[in-house]
């Protein structure tokens, strides 16, 4: 259950996830209960509008220690990292942003006596040698990204700072998030996003993957109610202590294509795959969560048509409104 008088920080709370998750987090802890923090100031007026911003360099330990004395955080959740495709443009930044950030998180943790830390974790801690479908929770892992490997190693950074420290650090292994509200930023998911933007707008859609290249998926509103129902379990329901496995839908590019022209029959895509296809390649393309669904409750209300109608229809609400603005 959530104790609606807490009071929390969202690092990264301008991205893609970070966007929607803090006002979620606004509508059940009140609007000056949650923080939003990023290195750039929010663009979007309702997350601007409805509760504190403060300017964040994750890897400023100063201004996080300051922020932390003023605020008194009770739960932290810190979603700033470098994604998978950006980060093999400059690995060893990715690497200091995604492993020096969730230091320094973790350790502002314990010195705050924070008593909740939120750390997202993705597919991508998966390899070339992990079984690709229904991948297990337990498995072989031998990640081949920077991203991945940040991540692997942040989930086995999260449960020693469990079992070592007490620190009640929850993490959920992401699919490909696609939301409406907010673009991603450098993943190999991402054309799951920009498909729809070009179908509305009436233009063919260059994939950068392969026609049958599959992905586990998930639609926004089911990412954001995993998260807040693993953070407000009972920490004697969440036994996985690195990262659970997390699972809503698989596609491919020709299968979200298609499910785009139930709607809009005039909708075309070429494909011309780029450096991105490795990495999709070395990933799952499914996911077994049963461990989620058996701990605390977890079941997807999305599948991929279902996504696509709620997709195109507030896209289209959207463009529309700025149309008018
Ligand atoms: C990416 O593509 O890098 C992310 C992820 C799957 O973690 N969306």
């Amino acid at each position: 259950m959530a104790n609606t008088s807490d009071t929390v920080l969202v690092i990264g709370a301008c991205g893609q996830l970070g966007s929607e998750l803090t006002l979620e987090l606004r509508n059940l802890y009140g609007g000056s209960n949650v923080v939003a923090a990023d290195i750039s100031a929010p663009k979007q007026a309702d997350l601007r509008d409805s509760g504190p911003f403060e300017k964040v360099d994750v890897l400023d330990t100063k201004v996080l220690a300051d922020l932390a004395a003023k605020y008194k955080f009770k739960q932290i959740y810190h979603l700033a990292a470098v994604l998978s495709a950006t980060g093999e443009k400059n690995p060893k930044f990715a690497w200091k942003l995604n492993m020096d950030g969730l230091f320094n998180v973790l350790d502002l943790a314990l010195e705050q006596k924070v008593e909740k830390v939120y750390w997202p974790s993705s597919i991508a801690v998966f390899g070339p040698s992990t079984p690709r479908q229904n991948t297990p929770q337990h498995t072989i892992m031998d990640p081949n990204t920077v991203y991945g490997i940040s991540k692997q190693a942040g989930e086995r950074w999260c449960e020693y700072y469990f079992q070592k420290y007490g620190l009640d650090v929850r993490s959920l292994r992401y699919p490909g998030l696609i939301g409406y509200k907010a673009l991603p930023g450098g993943g190999t998911t991402d054309y799951a996003v920009d498909i729809y933007h070009k179908a509305l707008e009436g233009e063919t859609f260059e994939c950068f993957l392969s026609g049958n290249t599959y992905l586990p998926m998930m639609y926004m509103p089911d990412a954001i109610k995993a998260t807040l129902d693993l953070m407000h379990a009972p920490a004697e329901q969440v036994k996985v202590r690195d990262s659970y496995n997390l699972s809503a839908m698989s596609f491919s590019p020709e299968e979200i294509t298609a499910s785009i022209q139930k709607h809009l029959p005039d909708f075309k895509i070429t494909y011309k795959p780029d450096s991105r296809q490795q990495i999709a390649d070395s990933w799952p393309q499914s996911i077994d969560d049963s461990a989620a669904q058996q701990d605390w409750g977890w079941k997807p209300a999305y599948d991929l048509d279902a996504m696509t109608a709620d997709m195109l229809l507030n896209l289209k609400k959207m463009k529309e409104e700025q149309t008018l603005a």
